[in-house]
């Protein structure tokens, strides 16, 4: 039975990649960070048969426990900070997580092979944020990068690492550049759950307005559930790569109220949509589009779900747990 491990359990991706690697026969090992976390109890439910281990990513000593009991063939590093208007206003902890943490685990894994650095592969969530002010239209695996946010910067450190790790010392070490993937599972604070949730509130009568910010962004949005599948196909090739994982296809935020609005039918969503700049960046990331050819010549990786079957899913979902909590 291979094993593996997954920082960032709790999270968004963390789930749907445990699910699919239980469907596939692992015995799969959950890192959990902080005392008592309360979503011990979501992985619980959620993911039945993970088994927790405690460590934090700031915390090398910790990381190196969690791979003496999990004992795994895989590392999957899902673990950050990753919300992109909170790095700005904690950039130094960003950095100590989604940058310093991605050496920490990379050192703890090398520690932890010893001698046999293909006893482990190596997963790095790596983001189209390090695209930022892109400088190319659509953005590949060769694109320059250049990050607009703490965040981003702190993802490009991780990548970087990442790349070095596998070039200094041979390690299976992949890194995929996941361009937005979404999902019900999705935090509260990214736009497109955001949204979603609204939509269901306005429409149940729970809730008057949704106050946004930048509505002229384009995001290359696709499902969580097909791109963790692309994680997993990584490190089932003979060496470690590096990967774009996108649709192809770019929306706006304004798209995306269209479609979400429609999905619980409403037409005119103009009355229900206040703007406040609070919720704008210091340096906005205005467009991204994704060229996954790579992924798809390389893993056979196609995304299975459309932007706006996305969408109508997350606001069914959203519709259906509100309307059960008021039934
Ligand atoms: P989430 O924000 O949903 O999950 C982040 C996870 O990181 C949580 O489990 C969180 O734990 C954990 N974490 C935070 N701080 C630490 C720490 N100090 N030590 C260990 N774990 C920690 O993110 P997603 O699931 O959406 O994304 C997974 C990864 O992929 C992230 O690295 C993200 O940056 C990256 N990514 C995501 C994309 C997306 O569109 N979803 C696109 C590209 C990259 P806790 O619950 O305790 O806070
Ligand atoms: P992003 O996702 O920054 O792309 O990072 P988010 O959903 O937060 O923002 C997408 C775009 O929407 C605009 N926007 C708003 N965003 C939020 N959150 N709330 C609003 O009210 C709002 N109004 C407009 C933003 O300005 C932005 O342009 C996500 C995270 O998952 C990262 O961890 C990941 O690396 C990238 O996707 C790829």
């Amino acid at each position: 039975m291979p094993r593996a491990l997954i920082t960032g359990i709790t999270g968004q991706d963390g789930l749907y990649l445990a699910e699919l690697l239980l469907s596939k026969g692992y015995d799969v090992f959950g890192m959990v960070r902080g005392q008592n976390n309360p979503k011990i109890e979501l992985v619980e439910r959620t993911v039945p048969g993970v088994h927790i281990v405690a460590g934090d990513l700031t915390d090398l000593s910790s990381l190196m426990r969690a791979l003496n009991t999990s004992r795994p063939d895989e590392v999957y590093n899902l673990g950050a900070i990753s919300f992109v208007a909170y790095s700005w206003e904690q950039a130094a902890l960003t950095s100590d997580v989604t940058a310093k943490g991605v050496l920490n685990i990379l050192e703890a894994v090398r520690l932890y092979c010893g001698d046999d650095l293909s006893k482990v592969k190596f997963y790095q969530a790596s983001s189209s944020e390090m695209f930022g002010k892109v400088q190319q239209v659509p953005q590949s695996e060769e694109t320059l990068l250049w990050p607009r946010s703490p965040y981003g910067v702190a993802k490009v450190y991780g990548h970087y690492m990442t790349i070095n790790y596998r070039e200094s010392y041979g390690m299976h070490a992949s890194s995929g550049l996941l361009f937005n993937h979404e999902s019900p599972r999705r935090g509260p604070e990214f736009v497109t759950r955001k949204v979603s949730l609204a939509v269901a509130g306005i429409k149940l009568g729970l809730q008057g307005k949704i106050v946004m910010g930048n509505l002229d962004a384009r995001r290359d949005w696709g499902f969580a559930g097909d791109y963790v599948d692309a994680m997993w196909r990584m490190l089932q090739q003979p060496e470690g790569g590096d990967y774009v994982v996108a649709t192809g296809e770019t929306h706006s935020i304004r798209d995306l109220l269209d479609h979400a609005f429609r999905a619980a039918e409403i037409e005119d969503w103009e009355p229900y949509v206040d703007q406040d700049p609070k919720f704008f960046r210091p340096a906005e990331v205005d467009l991204l589009i994704g060229d996954a050819s790579r992924a798809r010549d390389v893993l056979g990786w196609t995304p299975t779900v459309t932007f706006s079957e996305l969408v109508a899913m997350m606001v069914e979902s959203d519709l259906k747990a509100l309307s059960d909590r008021i039934a």
